[in-house]
């Protein structure tokens, strides 16, 4: 029987990678499960990823890196499809919709997704890459999150464009419209609390089996 593909999404700082590790761990008690987590440094392409979010001085035109972060996707794609087809319940931290939410932050993209009708470009290089049974995404306000530790050392860890990229989550991640997708206030929340109501979203949505 396929696993569960069940997605973590958030803003830079945001717990996201923590809460990934951990919802892991809870689900290794019942089944074999197993964390991908993207952009993946480790590959060729993931390399090319790192150089241009921790060196400001190596550019990329927007669209080449939109691409290169859907190629690093598709580096683990096989692998990934290989761990759900036997049976791994698999964790992601970031996938698909941080892909499309960082590019349309970008004011040279909102206009490239236009001309071509929404946000059908940036779509268009995931295609084919599974979807989430589930994907939550750990919402809190950037006032918060510009006091977290580690914060600003990244390209695009400004407080603008996290403003940006927020609105953009929740606009292409809609609970009304996607019944796969939740929202968790992770605001005030402690390490433990967060763990709790992100699985009580898994059993809620039935990915725990
Ligand atoms: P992280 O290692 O999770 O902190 O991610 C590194 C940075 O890359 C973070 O600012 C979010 C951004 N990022 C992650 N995935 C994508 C993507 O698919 N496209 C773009 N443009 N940025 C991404
Ligand atoms: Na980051
Ligand atoms: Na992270």
């Amino acid at each position: 029987m396929r696993g569960q593909l069940i997605l973590i999404e958030g803003l830079d700082r945001s717990g996201k990678s923590t809460q990934a590790g951990l919802l892991t761990e809870r689900l290794a008690q019942a089944h074999s499960s197993q964390l991908y987590k993207f952009p993946d440094r480790s590959t060729p392409i993931g390399a090319l990823i790192n150089k241009y979010l921790t060196d400001s001085s190596f550019q990329l035109d927007d669209h080449s890196a939109h691409l290169l972060f859907s190629a690093n996707r598709w580096e683990l794609y096989t692998e990934l499809l290989q761990a759900l087809n036997d049976g791994k319940f698999v964790v992601l931290d970031r996938y698909i919709y941080s892909g499309i939410a960082y590019s349309l932050a970008k004011s040279s993209l909102k206009h490239a997704s236009s001309e071509l009708g929404d946000v059908d470009w940036l779509y268009s290089p995931d295609k084919g890459l599974p979807k989430p049974d589930l994907t939550l995404f750990l919402s809190l306000s950037i006032e918060e999150l510009g006091k977290r530790k580690g914060w600003g050392q990244e390209r695009y860890e400004l407080e603008q464009f996290q403003k940006e990229v927020k609105s953009c989550f929740l606009r292409i991640l809609d609970p009304s419209k996607d019944s796969t997708v939740h929202l968790v206030n992770v605001e005030g929340k402690s390490i433990h609390e967060v763990q709790q109501v992100i699985w009580d979203v898994v059993v809620e949505a039935g990915c725990d089996k």
